[in-house]
């Protein structure tokens, strides 16, 4: 494979992926495709921008033509596929947005794909996706890949009609795909409407922190450097037309997770402890909001031997610190600023 096309690598996790891409394989080409919506930020590739094997195009994969315009004129070997609408909360307000860059936009990907590796082979659809897909759990168990799909917000109904639409084209069209279902990202680069980037901001600025119902849902964190670790793994050694779950075998409560954070950061930024807890503020919860989720990636480790790398503590303190120290990042964006520079 010489041309990777990744999709949404101006994002949170995509930007991570571009990275370890660029530097790791300089022999491929690596292009990064982005609408810049608001969660797109080129800030998070400055120190991409002069390496050689790195293109941005700007683009729209609603735009069902002039996305196989481009797989036409660039004749990409891979797609990792990350753009999509990636935050629940606001996929409650308005989920049309949701149905047309999730699901239209990876079929608009896969026509594309499917015209230009007519006459190919060595080809990969890789299309990342996510554990809500599989619904909410009670206090015990975990996703498996055979998992049946039960989406409860309008965002995991849109991304699990987009990973029913991968493998339709596989099973129909024998393109050769691939996708991973993965738990809570964290680290650097996340924007600040997501759990952790938000909450940081606001116990530094004395803000308050709104939980959601009792703050009892539990989620299971991974360190986004080891889900672009798994990505890597999967787009290379992956089997076509298998489905891979990522997770971090860490599995928090929000309320749980929260109190570690103010700990943390109380510390970090010289108040006494706990002083912070007074900013939590119980707020009506998410609606349709899922209990639990839990991953079992037995599957990536056995057949890939996949396994996280970074301790939860110690990405979590290096999550806090990469807040802290880059405040600019956060201040563009506060600004609007980022979006100024496209
Ligand atoms: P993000 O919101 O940070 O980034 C999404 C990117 O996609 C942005 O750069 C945005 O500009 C781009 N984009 C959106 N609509 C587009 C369109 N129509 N055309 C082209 N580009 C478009 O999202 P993220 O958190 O980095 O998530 C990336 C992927 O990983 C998503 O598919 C998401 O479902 C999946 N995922 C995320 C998590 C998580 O914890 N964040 C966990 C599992 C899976
Ligand atoms: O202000 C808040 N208060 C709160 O209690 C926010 C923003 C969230 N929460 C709760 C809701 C969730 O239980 O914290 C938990 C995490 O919320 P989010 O950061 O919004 O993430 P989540 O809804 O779990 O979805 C994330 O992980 C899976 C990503 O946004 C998805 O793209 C991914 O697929």
């Amino acid at each position: 494979m010489k041309k990777i096309l990744i999709t949404g690598g101006a994002g949170f996790i995509g930007s991570h992926v571009v990275r370890l891409f660029v530097n790791k394989y300089p022999h491929y080409e690596i292009f990064n495709l982005d609408k810049l919506t608001y969660a797109g930020n080129l800030d998070n590739l400055q120190d991409m921008e002069n390496k050689p094997n790195y293109h941005f195009i700007k683009a729209d994969i609603v735009e069902g033509e002039k996305i196989l315009a481009l797989f036409k004129e660039h004749r990409f070997d891979g797609v990792i596929h990350l753009a999509a609408e990636s935050h629940v909360d606001r996929s409650i307000e308005s989920p049309m947005e949701f149905i047309f860059t999730n699901v239209v936009g990876t079929v608009n990907l896969l026509n594309a794909a499917r015209v230009i590796w007519k006459d190919t082979e060595n080809n990969r659809f890789y299309h990342i996706s996510t554990d809500e897909v599989y619904g909410s759990l009670g206090e015990t168990g975990a996703f498996t890949e055979t998992t049946p799909y039960d989406p409860h917000s309008p965002y995991s109904a849109a991304k699990a009609s987009s990973d029913h639409f991968v493998r339709a084209y596989h099973d129909t069209f024998k393109l050769p795909t691939v996708i991973s279902n993965c738990s809570n990202n964290y680290g650097p680069n996340q924007f600040p409407e997501k759990l952790l980037p938000l909450f940081i901001h606001n116990i530094k600025n004395k803000k308050n922190l709104p939980v959601y119902g009792q703050g009892i849902n539990v989620r299971d964190w991974l360190y986004v450097e080891d889900h672009a670790a798994a990505i890597d793994l999967i787009f290379h050694k992956g089997k076509t037309g298998e489905t891979y779950n990522i997770g971090g075998n860490n599995e928090w409560k929000n309320i749980d997770l929260i109190k570690k954070l103010i700990e943390i950061m109380d510390r970090k930024l010289g108040r006494s402890n706990g002083e912070s807890l007074a900013l939590i503020t119980y707020v009506t919860d998410r609606a349709g909001h899922d209990l639990r989720y839990a991953i079992d990636a037995t599957k990536l480790k056995t057949e890939l031997g996949w396994e996280p790398q970074i301790k939860f503590t110690e990405g979590f303190e290096k999550t806090v610190d990469w807040y802290l120290e880059n405040e600019i990042w956060l201040q563009r964006i506060v600004s609007g600023e980022y979006r100024r520079s496209e």
